[in-house]
């Protein structure tokens, strides 16, 4: 069997072992080495000793994502200084980043984690692999970049952006794979068609997909542009960066977690108690061999279930679904929950639509409001006359998608059409929802 897919395929037991070793050392070296964490257990009245099996894990607090920003930039690294070879990070809202830090090793398993990934989409060392992720404090480019390098993939660090010139290096490289944002490998797609370029006849034949939320449809319309498959990976900086979970090809639902490095939990996140196995809820993780920056329950935000039915694939690794969303990016529209994801479904669906979307958000009195913003597709835009989105036609349209809205997701919203190639285009995660909320309190 092959040195990539090897722990992913022990039975349960070696893996609840091995989780259970490292969760003791990852536990011991917080309390010993983080005044943060040493705070928090005497607080909750836990010493190190009394947590006794994975299940104890339940007994430790949380950690958030405000408890990095409060510890801003390094007071929650376990290691000297002197041992940390790298730091990554995430823009925050308040202008400061997260700060997230790797040891040697951390780097070693991050490229090992990562190299398992792009084995398990297809990736075979030899292969050309380009990489559109963005190189920088995101994680994205770098995770990819050293897991390929692992692998023995000859990478192209192109990064993201300028997308013309992505395109001549597709054409003339000829990669077999490529990592980007689903969104971005989609304008990277109608780049090529507008520059009567086939999309489907590059070298092309797997992408690694991640960083933010896409729709099943939004999978089928970038398998159909590409014709290659099109599989989901799933990370964040604070736990380590893309790796921590990764779809196969054999199975195309859900992602297995690397799970002899991370420790997942589900839980409510109202309640914070576990849910039941194949439930949504909010993903926690424990890293369990992280040197510089160990996390402990890291409340991740994201919306997702678990199962640990064995994959058609033969890991036998916990997989979680596909993200939904985040939850602060849930909109609760006249009361009814809805993730912007779920609303690219029926986008994709309509072909008088194409695939570009924004959700607007204003406040009207106390109430929030949400506007879809969606482009017409060429042909649509051109079958009506004077290409006016007033005319009664288009107007239908909108009756039509807010029909579609209020059968299939429950909601009521307002849609407003716009012409072809006036969404902005992503490069790296597309901005799905801009929020007008405050500047609307402010106007009124
Ligand atoms: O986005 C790491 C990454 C890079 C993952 C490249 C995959 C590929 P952050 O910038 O810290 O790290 O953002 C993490 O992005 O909490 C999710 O909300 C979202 N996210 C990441 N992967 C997925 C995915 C990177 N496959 C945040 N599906 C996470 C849905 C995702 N959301």
């Amino acid at each position: 069997m092959s040195t990539y897919v090897q722990e992913e395929t022990w039975d349960r037991e070696k893996m609840r072992d091995l989780q259970w070793e490292r969760l003791k050392t990852t536990i011991e070296r917080v309390y010993e080495n983080v005044p943060f964490y040493r705070t928090a257990f005497q607080e909750a009245q836990i010493e190190p000793e009394s947590i006794q099996s994975l299940e104890d894990l339940q007994r430790l607090p949380f950690t958030q994502k405000h408890h990095l920003r409060e510890h801003y930039p390094f007071d929650l690294i376990a290691t000297p200084i002197e041992e940390v070879v790298r730091f990554h990070g995430s823009s925050g809202t308040s202008g400061k980043p997260t700060v997230v830090a790797y040891t040697q090793q951390d780097i070693d398993h991050w490229a090992d984690i990562v190299a398992r990934c792009i084995y398990m989409a297809g990736g075979r060392p030899g292969d050309i692999l380009h990489n559109a992720y963005g190189y920088g404090l995101f994680t994205g480019g770098l995770g990819l970049h050293y897991g390929s390098e692992r692998l023995g993939c000859a990478t192209v660090p192109i990064s993201g952006g300028n997308t013309s010139r992505q395109i001549t290096l597709i054409q003339d490289f000829k990669p077999r794979v490529i990592c980007a944002t689903p969104s971005y490998l989609l304008n990277i797609g109608e780049t090529m068609k507008e520059m009567a370029i086939d999309p489907t006849t590059t070298s092309l034949k797997y992408a690694i997909l991640g960083a933010e939320p896409w729709s099943e449809e939004m999978r089928d319309y970038i398998e159909q542009l590409f014709d290659i498959k099109a599989l989901d990976i799933y990370g964040l900086s604070e736990i380590i960066g893309p790796g921590v979970a990764m779809e196969c090809p054999e199975g195309q639902d859900g992602l297995h977690i690397a799970e002899d490095h991370f420790l997942v939990e589900v839980i409510d996140p109202e309640t914070l108690q576990p849910v039941a196995e194949g439930e949504d809820g909010e993903l926690v993780f424990t890293s369990l061999t992280k040197e510089a920056l160990p996390i402990i329950r890291y409340r991740t935000g994201d919306i997702a279930s678990i199962t640990r039915e064995q994959c058609v694939c033969g890991r036998t690794t916990t997989k979680m679904s596909r993200v939904k969303g985040r939850i602060d990016d849930m909109l609760i529209i006249r009361g009814v929950n809805v993730f912007p994801s779920e609303i690219e479904r029926y986008v994709l669906q309509m072909e008088a639509l194409s695939s570009h979307y924004q959700i607007h958000l204003s406040k009207k009195g106390v109430m929030d409001h949400a506007v879809l913003h969606v482009e017409v597709s060429e042909s649509f835009f051109d079958s009506i006359p004077g290409q006016d989105l007033k005319h009664p036609l288009a107007q239908d349209l909108v009756k039509d998608i807010q029909h579609t809205l209020k059968e299939q997701a429950l909601v009521t919203m307002d849609v407003q059409l716009n012409a072809p190639n006036t969404i902005p285009r992503s490069e790296g995660k597309a901005k799905r929802i801009v929020d007008q909320r405050k500047a609307s309190v402010a106007q009124t």
